[in-house]
C-alpha cells in the first residue's frame, strides 16, 4: 500500500514537472454543435505569467482527429476564417480564443458531444512544453 501511494505521488509530480509552468489557461470550453454539424470550435484565455515569450506550436486532443488553430477575420465585409501556424503569448500578456477572433476548430466526432462534457487538449508549445488543458462543452461563452 504504501509503494503504492508513493509511486502515485511520484507520478502525479512529474506530470506537474512536465507541464509548462509559465502558462496558464482559464475558461476553455468547446461549443455544443447541432446534430449534425461537420465542425466545432473551441475557446481558452491562455495566460503566459512567466517571463519569456511563449509560442502555442500545435495542439491535440484524444476526443478529436484534428485540431486547427483559425483565426476569423473581415475581409472585405465578409467574415473568413484563417489558418494560424502558431500563436506567439508574449510574456506577461495573455491571448484569448473567443468567438470572432482566434478559436481552434475540429472536425465534429462521431460520438455527438453534449453540454457539460469533458473534453481534454493538449497543447504543444514551442520551448517543448506542454500544458494539458480540461474544457467543457457547453452552449455559449
Ligand atoms: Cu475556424
Amino acid at each position: 500500500m504504501k509503494s503504492f501511494l508513493l509511486s502515485l505521488l511520484l507520478c502525479s509530480w512529474s506530470l506537474l514537472a512536465c507541464a509548462d509552468p509559465a502558462i496558464q489557461v482559464e475558461n476553455a470550453w468547446v461549443r455544443e454543435a447541432p446534430p449534425g454539424a461537420q465542425m466545432m470550435a473551441a475557446y481558452m484565455t491562455l495566460k503566459n505569467t512567466g517571463s519569456s515569450d511563449v509560442t502555442l506550436e500545435n495542439i491535440t486532443s484524444p476526443t478529436f482527429r484534428m485540431v486547427m488553430l483559425h483565426k476569423s477575420v473581415i475581409v472585405d465585409g465578409v467574415a473568413r476564417m484563417s489558418h494560424q501556424d502558431s500563436l506567439p503569448i508574449p510574456a506577461g500578456t495573455s491571448v484569448a480564443l473567443e468567438p470572432g477572433s482566434y478559436h481552434l476548430m475540429m472536425p465534429a466526432p462521431e460520438q455527438r458531444l453534449h453540454s457539460g462534457d469533458l473534453v481534454e487538449f493538449n497543447l504543444q508549445f514551442a520551448d517543448g512544453g506542454t500544458v494539458r488543458v480540461q474544457a467543457i462543452v457547453r452552449k455559449k461563452p
